[in-house]
């Protein structure tokens, strides 16, 4: 039997942020900046395996991982759940507050519990020779995962001064239209078929918010005729009021396999009671990353029917959470899905797992990297093929960090005066004096 004292030991944490390019994507709060920005956590233990977590962006991040350091380095592996239960409990109560404060999950510090919680379970992977997925849950479930093609709504960065690239990295026509202004239906069709192209999607979601709601709506049903066997949906982010959104989305089951957040909280009813109405008015399933972000949340959403998919994001459920969800949407009836933020190879490597280890059968997980695909940390990054990503076999992550470009990702952070996701910022070169409005979409002032 292994004593305690020989399972391998942590020996050192280190946080580092790190940005990579991205186009001038829109969104409900506005348009992405040049840069996005990650955190990065590197872990080693005293058998000489590396571990790897990423998480968003930000200083309340970052902050939140290099005060765990102290608590941190030292501790047996074998400690994961009590190290990471400790974090996690120590930062729960400020996330109740800012998510009642209207903070989007990539600010609150359940990001930085995951990042370290992906790191350990790599380091446990590899003591023990097996890839995280066979950790969480019922162990892995599939040996690929399907995602999908996350299309956006693309601003015209020749309008700023912001130094968007403007170069192509790869031979393929997607590198070149991802920097191309997309306001309409005819320039997100052709980005779809161009993403479909290079990685075979089968399944699509466009990210709405971003003009009225009536031309999104006649986007999807192009996208639908284009790709007729496609599950598609449309995603606004709450922007639209609930007679708008039934009113665009009734009869429209043949388009959407289902819609996300097309409403939320009005009139003094919460986004999971006005969710409930809009599921039983159109008869559609609905998902979110929005009402339901924690498990006091899904709680509520789930005695109220609010919901068919959460969209459980291991960054902001960690992956053990997440995997618990999907469990549970596995047993109860329910579809699991997973949100994603602008993100690095590492944290593609954490949703490969995470849904390869979702029991039962979920919906096509969301992820950002078709619009980062080029930039790495990792050496040989998990490739979407197909439409979908294959589990790694190695074990851990099955990851190996790229140490130059690490720090070169590290030294474009600096360039950067704040590493916090600020939307408004550019897109007050499209419309100036810009600011968020959680009900009207971006365009529409
Ligand atoms: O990247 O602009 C974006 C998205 O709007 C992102 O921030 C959302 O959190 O993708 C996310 C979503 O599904 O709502
Ligand atoms: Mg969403």
């Amino acid at each position: 039997m292994t004593a305690l004292s020989e399972t391998p030991r942590l020996t050192t944490m280190q946080v580092i942020p790190v940005a990579g390019e991205d186009s001038m994507l829109l969104n409900i709060g506005g348009a992405h900046g040049p840069l996005f920005t990650r955190n990065l956590v590197i872990l080693e233990d005293s058998a000489g395996h590396v571990g790897l977590g990423e998480a968003p962006g930000g200083d309340v991040i970052e902050r939140t991982l290099r005060q765990a350091i102290e608590q941190v380095e030292g501790q047996s592996i074998a400690h994961l759940n009590r190290i990471v239960g400790e974090l996690q409990r120590g930062h729960q109560g400020s996330d109740f507050a800012a998510t009642g404060e209207g903070a989007w999950t990539f600010e609150l510090r359940v990001n930085a519990v995951a990042a370290l919680e992906s790191a350990l379970l790599d380091l446990l992977g590899q003591l023990l020779g097996v890839p995280v997925a066979e950790l969480l849950g019922e162990g892995r479930q599939r040996r690929e995962v399907t995602v999908l093609g996350y299309l956006f709504h693309v601003g015209d960065h020749r309008r700023t001064d912001l130094g968007y690239r403007d170069s192509a990295e790869g031979t393929h026509e997607w590198y070149r239209l991802r920097n191309e202004p997309a306001l309409d239906t005819a320039a997100v069709l052709h980005q779809a078929q161009a993403a479909q192209d290079r990685y075979g999607f089968r399944d699509f979601k466009l990210k709405g918010g971003v003009l009225p709601g009536a031309r999104e709506i006649e986007t999807v049903q192009a996208l639908a005729s284009a790709f007729p066997d496609a599950r598609i949906t449309v995603d606004p982010n709450g922007a639209w009021s609930l007679d708008e959104a039934i009113r665009l989305c009734r009869g429209l089951r043949d388009v959407l396999a289902y819609a996300e957040d097309p409403c939320g909280a009005e009139q003094g009813f919460s986004g999971r009671e006005i969710m409930a109405e809009f599921k039983r008015a159109t008869g559609l399933p609905v998902a979110t990353n929005m009402i339901a972000t924690n498990w006091r949340e899904l709680g509520h959403a789930m005695m109220q029917n609010a919901i068919d998919i959460p969209l459980a994001d291991p960054h902001f459920w960690t992956p053990s959470g997440a995997v618990r969800v999907a469990q549970l949407c596995n047993e109860w009836g329910l579809t699991w899905g997973c949100h994603s933020n602008n993100h690095f190879d590492v944290s593609l490597a954490m949703f490969t797992h995470v849904g390869a280890a979702a029991p039962g059968a979920p919906t096509a997980i969301d992820t950002h990297w078709i619009w980062q695909e080029g930039q790495r940390l990792t050496r040989t990054p998990p490739e979407i093929r197909d439409g979908r990503i294959a589990v790694p076999e190695a074990p851990g992550l099955g990851i190996e960090l790229d140490m130059a470009a690490v720090e070169q990702a590290h030294q474009r952070y600096r360039t950067l005066a704040g590493g916090r996701r600020d939307d408004a910022l550019a897109m007050q070169y499209l419309i100036p004096g810009w600011q968020f409005d959680p009900k009207r979409p971006a365009m529409v002032r």
